[in-house]
């Protein structure tokens, strides 16, 4: 079999660079590589496709898909990483340069988008009929750099150098209808294998095309630069991804987007079920159910209104019907700035039979709600269509079977706030579905120490697709060779990690120090500014008393800003400034660092989770619906410091208060709290925060004279008119973060009380493994049974 890889890696290799293998580039070996293994799982690809064709099918409708590498993925999935190991050696190449040569797939923001991507791999990893259906960008997120300590973006072509593992399905085009263009959608397939299986499940991803090759008819009339233009308008529907998570912007090619990928999805569900099932489709429900990631999505409502009633003759009461017993529904955020509504005349510039059948669905909910008697104020509220809007969210509640938050408290809050007047009527469409992580990428493939030390003491590796098993562990935290054990598995980790940073950016960072690791997306509720505010202060402190024996401490960030959101640039800004001003200073520098990894995607936090101590997760309470990262840093033994918010929650009912450190206030406090909130008097009587505030303006932090620090400290001290002064609280809940974080610092000093609560993070962590988040939708939501090829 060794030679078997080594022999298909040559010749693919070859073929791709025209050298001898020998004389090839990493890039080279990582496209035959890649190469290698799409020829090895092509057969067992269209096996599973066909047997999942004729049975009931979950799609999963996502905007995004932030894969992040494929080819360790595969590789690991189809246990040949030791082969691969001895092929890449047999031509004098080292597989880590291979796979550190493979561009991440970013089709992604970030905790929408990666989840998406867990969910595919414990779907077939569970050979679930499921699959993706999405848009494959041009260019995925931007690539972020720094000049000056400031965010530049630069565009990220990742297919640009080619990408084996999409197959271009030329021969299943769909045709796109707006009312000023159509387009051709070709479907993209990428192979998702699953751990210890044989199935082979899919990602769709349309790409738009012109509906010809050429307009041979306007190249020949003299209108060669018309016919490209016309062509550059069809390509530039999937040119990009909109770069902005949890924040909506009303641009018209956004919504573009969103009909034409979820369109080509349906007209191939709808094909699919003709072919099985014949041409009477009142039992497409029965074989089809559809997961709305979001409100992205939510155009397939109408969509599929549209197909069934236009193009299969169907009266309204029974396309309605199917409609709503296909359409699952997950909301991701309470923040109001997110939810989608589409002004009225884009609907109609783009697809104004779209905006009929919303009309009519608008029509009918209007006279729903009033014979149940509700008040014209409520029911125009809670109509699709108003105030010239069209509300995705809201079709999304009345139309879907189910209605599921992300976490248990954010599931609450939308019962509760967000969505209580649909949960007032239909209280039994919501229910709760806490996020999950996949375990073979968040722990075996990118901390092989622990699961080596998971796998030894379990005596087999089946914890890797049965979580649950870490549980019986948990009793060995008083194993005190075992601690020491693991303290060896996080050394070696932070030493890789050490060395991974200085060769990416010339940074030398103390393995011996803390790891305080805060990695997300840049946004104010998140609160990056409240950490930059302890680190600040500490600075500040040490200065006073640079004798005092300080524990040392390494302050890790990664994060990317919406391109247009200047407050979160402004905080980036300020962060590496800070950076700045403790690397310059002699002393202060021997203590602590801060570290912001430019450019964070998956695969810098796959080097950076396995090495972290701690992690940040200290959003406003009932601002985060759950976060991701913090499940993938239990998994890997580091401790939460934390608000009460999101899955945190649940992490410390799992773990236990004493083995992570909460803080700040709790999101059931805050509307008192913030009743009396007075963040000036904070200011001035809170120990640490004058000084360190201070320091954004009297020129101990330069911002080039552009005055974005003097606006961060307007935004934490005084109402603007839009909003009050400090919205998420920072100033409110400095006090306890900052005693709460020393003492975490003073307790890691004895290691080995240190490592049970990693060890107890880890044991518990199955909970938060996709595999039971997967098994949860698909038995109590999907109702979907394995098909094991
Ligand atoms: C996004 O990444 C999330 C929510 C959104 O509404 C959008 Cl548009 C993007 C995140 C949440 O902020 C995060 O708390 C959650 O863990 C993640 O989705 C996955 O559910």
């Amino acid at each position: 079999m060794a030679d078997n890889l080594t022999h298909s890696l040559g010749s693919f290799t070859r073929s791709i660079s025209g050298r001898r293998a020998e004389d090839s580039t990493p890039m080279e070996f990582w496209t035959g590589m890649s190469q290698a293994i799409v020829e090895r799982i092509a057969e067992n690809w269209e096996a599973t496709t066909e047997k999942y064709a004729a049975g009931r099918q979950e799609h999963y409708f996502s905007a995004e898909f932030l894969m992040g590498r494929a080819l360790l993925n595969n590789l690991d999935n189809l246990e040949l990483l030791e082969q691969a190991k001895e092929a890449t050696n047999a031509f004098g190449m080292n597989l880590t340069d291979v796979l550190e040569a493979e561009h991440d797939a970013s089709l992604g923001n970030g905790g929408l988008g990666r989840l998406a991507a867990c969910f595919l791999d414990s779907c077939a990893t569970m050979n679930l009929p499921v699959r993706g259906y999405g848009i494959l960008y041009r260019y995925g997120l931007f690539k972020q750099a720094f000049e000056n300590g400031n965010q530049r973006e630069h565009p990220d072509p990742w297919m640009e150098e080619g990408y084996p593992f999409v197959i271009r399905r030329e021969e299943e085009p769909r045709f796109i209808n707006f009312a000023d263009m159509q387009v051709r959608a070709i479907p993209y397939d990428m192979p998702i294998t699953g751990y210890g299986t044989d199935n082979v499940n899919t990602l769709r991803l349309w790409k738009s095309e012109p509906m010809e090759e050429f307009d041979y008819e306007a190249f020949n009339s003299q209108r060669f630069t018309d016919a490209i233009i016309e062509r550059e308008r069809v390509a530039d529907l999937c040119r990009v991804l909109y770069p902005n998570d949890t924040t909506f912007e009303g641009k018209v090619l956004r919504v573009r987007q969103q009909y034409f990928f979820v369109s080509a999805s349906l007209q191939d569900m709808v094909e699919n079920y003709i072919k099985h099932h014949g041409d009477d489709l009142r039992d497409f429900a029965k074989y089809n159910c559809i997961q709305l990631n979001d409100t992205h999505p939510v155009l397939a409502i109408p969509e599929l209104m549209r197909i069934l009633l236009d193009d299969h003759g169907m009266d309204w009461e029974d396309a309605w019907q199917i409609v709503q017993n296909t359409f699952a529904y997950t909301n991701h955020t309470v923040l109001a700035e997110a939810l989608e509504t589409w002004e009225y005349a884009i609907f109609q510039r783009l697809f104004p039979r779209i905006l009929e059948i919303v009309a009519e669905i608008d029509r009918r909910f209007r006279m729903e709600l009033e014979a149940l008697g509700f008040d014209a104020a409520r029911i125009d509220y809670m109509s699709p269509i108003h105030g010239g809007r069209i509300h995705m969210a809201w079709i999304a509640c009345y139309a879907a079977f189910s209605i599921n938050g992300v976490a248990a408290l954010h599931t609450e809050i939308i019962k509760r706030q967000t969505l209580k007047d649909w949960y007032e009527i239909w209280p039994q469409k919501f229910n709760n579905k806490t996020n999950g992580v996949t375990p073979r990428r968040w722990l075996k493939q990118c901390n092989p120490r622990l699961a080596s030390l998971l796998t030894e003491k379990l005596g087999s590796t089946d914890w890797v697709t049965d979580m649950d098993q870490l549980k019986s562990l948990r009793k060995l935290a008083g194993d005190s060779d075992l601690m020491a054990q693991l303290l060896g598995v996080k050394a070696d980790n932070k030493r890789d990690f050490a060395k991974w940073l200085e060769q990416r950016s010339g940074e030398k960072i103390d393995p011996s120090a803390i790891f305080d690791v805060q990695i997300k997306r840049l946004h104010e509720y998140k609160r990056q500014l409240l950490n930059a505010l302890y680190i600040l202060d500490l600075y500040f402190r040490i200065k006073e008393n640079p004798q005092k024996p300080w524990p040392h401490r390494v302050f890790i960030f990664g994060a990317k800003a919406a391109p247009g959101y200047v407050r979160a640039k402004a905080i980036i800004k300020l962060i590496n400034t800070i950076g700045e001003l403790v690397a310059s200073d002699p002393e202060v520098s021997q203590i602590i660092q801060v570290v912001f990894v430019e450019n964070y995607n998956v695969s810098p936090a796959e080097h950076i989770i396995p090495a972290a101590d701690i992690h940040e997760q200290i959003s406003t309470a009932g601002k985060e619906a759950s976060g991701t990262s913090n499940m993938k840093f239990m998994m890997n033994g580091a401790l939460c410091l934390g608000t009460l918010d999101g899955a945190n929650v649940e992490i410390v009912d799992s773990v236990g208060e004493e083995n992570a450190y909460i803080f700040g206030a709790k999101e059931e406090e805050l509307p008192e709290l913030r009743r009396t909130y007075d963040p000036r008097n904070l200011y001035e009587t809170v120990p640490g925060l004058k000084r360190a505030l201070d320091a954004f303006v009297d020129g101990t932090l330069d911002d080039g004279g552009t005055g974005l620090f003097h606006d961060l400290l307007g935004s934490l001290l005084d109402s603007n008119g839009y909003e009050p002064a400090d919205v998420y609280y920072v100033l409110g809940d400095f006090a306890d973060y900052r005693e709460v974080r020393d003492r975490a610092a003073l307790e890691y000093a004895d290691q080995i009380e240190w490592a049970r609560k990693c060890w107890i993070n880890i044991c518990e962590s199955g909970r938060f493994s996709a595999d039971r988040t997967i098994s949860d939708y698909a038995e109590q939501v999907w109702k979907l049974e394995s098909q094991k090829i």
